[in-house]
């Protein structure tokens, strides 16, 4: 009986203690707690182009073409695809990597960006209430870039892209903190 209750006891005194870690270290060294001071946030970005293609022997190409929905799209019709191959048709699309990122306001973001596919991409960022907090810049494949504000509103920063609008744009969610 002795015996039970001293191992009952030892297990108590474990969990007690797993707790007390949990609390002097588990609760506190987690990004996104709130208790993550205001700092410099870095994210990588990529600007990536994604391309499909098929024939109109498995689809008919697209009663709308699409880079008249969107600057952001881009299409090759049947015929202009592949000289070669009168059937076939293409459609790409040029979008940020990631697409949606999180800060706490009051954080200084700075993006770094590396342009991929594309030759030139007017990268511009607009806050919540729609002022200009970084100025277009022509980037360009190859190279690196950094764009860098103060996320001081809660809401939603975009990156956009003057050359592929609207669907080349990230977005920045800042929430309070
Ligand atoms: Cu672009």
């Amino acid at each position: 009986m002795n015996r039970i209750v001293g191992l009952g006891g030892l297990a108590m005194s474990l969990i007690a203690l797993a707790m007390g870690i949990f609390v002097l270290f588990g609760g506190r060294v987690q990004d996104g707690d709130t208790t993550v001071p205001a700092g410099e946030r870095t994210f990588y970005m990529t600007g990536l182009e994604y391309k499909g293609s098929t024939s109109t022997k498995d689809l008919p190409a697209p009663p709308v073409a699409p880079n008249k929905i969107g600057d952001g799209y881009r299409y090759k019709p049947p015929g202009e695809a592949d000289k070669g191959d009168p059937t076939k048709w293409e459609v790409s699309t040029y979008r940020w990597e990631p697409g949606l990122l999180q800060v706490f306001r009051g954080d200084k973001v700075s993006l770094v960006g590396f342009i991929v596919n594309g030759d030139h991409h007017k990268v511009w960022i607009e806050d919540p209430k729609g002022q200009v907090v970084v100025k277009e810049q022509d980037w360009q494949r190859g190279r690196e870039y950094k764009a860098s504000f103060v996320a001081d509103k809660v809401g939603y920063y975009k990156i956009h892209c003057d050359e592929h609008d609207p669907s080349m744009t990230g977005y920045v969610l800042v929430t309070p903190r």
